[in-house]
C-alpha cells in the first residue's frame, strides 16, 4: 500500500453546462485516479451539502488535502473517507461539500485500483459478487425538474428485466428510446430531451404511459426478452401544503397511494421510486404494504443513501429498494454501508447517476462491485453512454 501523494481539484463542465468538482488523485508509488462529482436537479431536503464548485475546492485544498497527503493510504477506502469526514467536521459536508468530498472519495479508490493494476469494480469488491449483472434502468420519457412543459411525474424508465446480457439490455433501452421517438412522430408530437437525454414532449402522464407501454411491448416482441417499465415519481417535488400537485389536479396521500397502486397494476410496473413525499415514511409503508410483493417501491428523496434514515425505512416497512448515490452522502464508504444495510436486510439496491453528470464511469463498477440488481444510468447521451459502455466492457472482462 501506498501514501497519497498528491491531490489535484479543479473546476470541468457538468452535463449541465455548469462547473463541477474534478480530482486527481496520486499516489508514491505513481497510481493515478481521476474522478468528478456529479449533481442534482430534484435534490433530497436531507442530502449532504454541495456547495459552489469554487468554495468546495477551496474548503477542500485548506482542510481536506492536508489530511490526506503523506498521511493516508489510497488502498485504505475507509481511512480515505474517515479523514475527509473529520476535515469537514459536520454530518453534511457543509464545510468542505460533499461534491469535493465524493470527487475526492471515488478519485482515490481509481488510483488505489490503478496501483494495484486491478480495474476499479475489483479493486472495489468484485471478487464477492454473485454471477448477476446489474439490469440498467433507462430513462425514456421525462419531466418534472428535468425538463420544462414535460410529464409531471420526473422519470418513464425502461426497464428490460429478462435481458440475457448487459449488453442487450443496454441496446433495448436505446430501442425503446428510438420507438418512443417515432411513436412521438407519428402523433405528431416534437419533442427535446430533458436533462438525463430523456424524451421531454408536452404530453400529460396518461399519454406518456400509454406510448411507454407501447414501444417496450414492441421493443420486448422484437427482442424476444421481456422489457418491463418503471417510474421515478419525484414525489416530493409536487408534495406542497400536504397534497400532491399535478398539472390537472391535486391529490391527498391516501389517493396518491391509491393513484400509485392503480397504476402498478395496470402497467405491471417493475419499479416505483419516491411514489411519496422524501418525509412520508408512513405513507410509504403503506404503499409497500399494498404492492410491495409485486414490485419495487425504491426510496430516493426519502433515505438519500444514508444508512440512518434506511434503518428508520427497515424499522417500518417503508419501501423495499434502495437508490445510491454516492454524492447524496459525500463518500464512497458511506455509500458502501448503505449497500451492505440494505443487503443485509432484503432491500433490492439500485446504483444511480444524478441529473448532472460528466463522462465520469465509477457508478458502473460500483453497480459491478455491489453486486447490485439495477443500475440507473439514462438510455442516451454522452455522459449516460459513457457509463452503459463501461457496463459492457466490464462485462466482457468479467461477467
Ligand atoms: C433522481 C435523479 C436521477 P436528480 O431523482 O433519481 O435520475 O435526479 O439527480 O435531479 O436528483
Ligand atoms: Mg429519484
Amino acid at each position: 500500500m501506498t501514501l497519497i501523494a498528491e491531490v489535484r481539484l479543479r473546476r470541468v463542465l457538468d452535463s449541465r453546462a455548469n462547473p463541477t468538482v474534478e480530482a486527481d488523485v496520486l499516489t508514491e508509488s505513481g497510481g493515478f485516479g481521476r474522478a468528478a462529482a456529479p449533481s442534482g436537479a430534484s435534490t433530497g431536503e436531507h442530502e449532504a451539502i454541495e456547495l459552489a464548485p469554487e468554495e468546495a475546492i477551496a474548503a477542500a485544498r485548506e482542510r481536506a488535502v492536508p489530511r490526506l497527503v503523506g498521511e493516508v493510504y489510497a488502498g485504505d477506502q475507509r481511512s480515505v473517507d474517515t479523514a475527509l469526514h473529520a476535515a469537514d467536521g459536520t454530518d453534511d459536508f457543509s464545510e468542505i461539500g460533499a461534491n469535493s468530498a465524493v470527487a475526492i472519495s471515488m478519485a482515490a479508490a481509481k488510483a488505489a485500483g490503478d496501483m494495484l493494476g486491478a480495474p476499479l469494480y475489483q479493486h472495489l469488491g468484485g471478487a464477492f459478487r454473485g454471477e448477476n449483472f446489474p439490469i440498467p434502468l433507462g430513462n425514456v420519457i421525462g419531466g418534472g425538474e428535468h425538463a420544462a412543459d414535460a410529464t409531471d411525474i420526473q422519470e418513464f424508465l425502461s426497464a428490460p428485466v429478462g435481458a440475457p446480457s448487459v449488453a442487450d439490455a443496454v441496446f433495448a433501452n436505446a430501442a425503446v428510446h428510438s420507438e418512443i421517438h417515432d411513436i412521438l412522430g407519428e402523433r405528431g408530437i416534437p419533442a427535446g430531451k430533458g436533462d438525463e437525454g430523456a424524451w421531454a414532449p408536452s404530453i400529460d402522464d396518461e399519454e406518456a404511459f400509454e406510448i411507454v407501454a407501447e414501444a417496450t411491448e414492441t421493443i420486448s416482441k422484437e427482442v424476444g426478452f421481456e422489457i418491463g417499465f418503471g417510474l421515478d415519481v419525484a414525489a416530493a417535488e409536487m408534495f406542497a401544503e400536504g397534497e400532491y400537485r399535478y398539472s390537472d389536479r391535486t391529490r391527498s396521500t391516501d389517493e396518491q397511494i391509491e393513484y400509485i397502486t392503480d397504476l402498478v397494476n395496470e402497467y405491471d410496473l417493475v419499479y416505483v421510486e419516491d411514489p411519496l413525499d422524501e418525509n412520508d415514511f408512513e405513507g410509504f409503508a403503506g404503499l409497500t404494504e399494498q404492492v410491495g410483493e409485486q414490485t419495487l417501491i425504491c426510496g430516493d428523496d426519502l433515505f438519500v443513501t444514508n444508512t440512518e434514515r434506511l434503518s428508520q425505512g427497515l424499522d417500518e416497512g417503508a419501501a423495499n429498494s434502495i437508490l445510491i448515490k454516492p454524492n447524496q452522502i459525500g463518500t464512497l464508504t458511506d455509500a458502501f454501508d448503505a449497500v451492505e444495510l440494505a443487503a443485509r436486510n432484503g432491500f433490492d439496491t439500485v446504483i444511480s447517476h444524478r441529473s448532472g453528470e460528466t463522462e465520469d464511469t465509477t457508478i458502473a463498477h460500483l453497480a459491478v462491485a455491489t453486486d447490485a440488481p439495477f443500475i440507473k444510468t439514462g438510455a442516451a447521451g454522452g455522459e449516460r453512454t459513457a457509463k452503459l459502455n463501461e457496463l459492457i466492457r466490464i462485462a466482457e472482462d468479467a461477467l
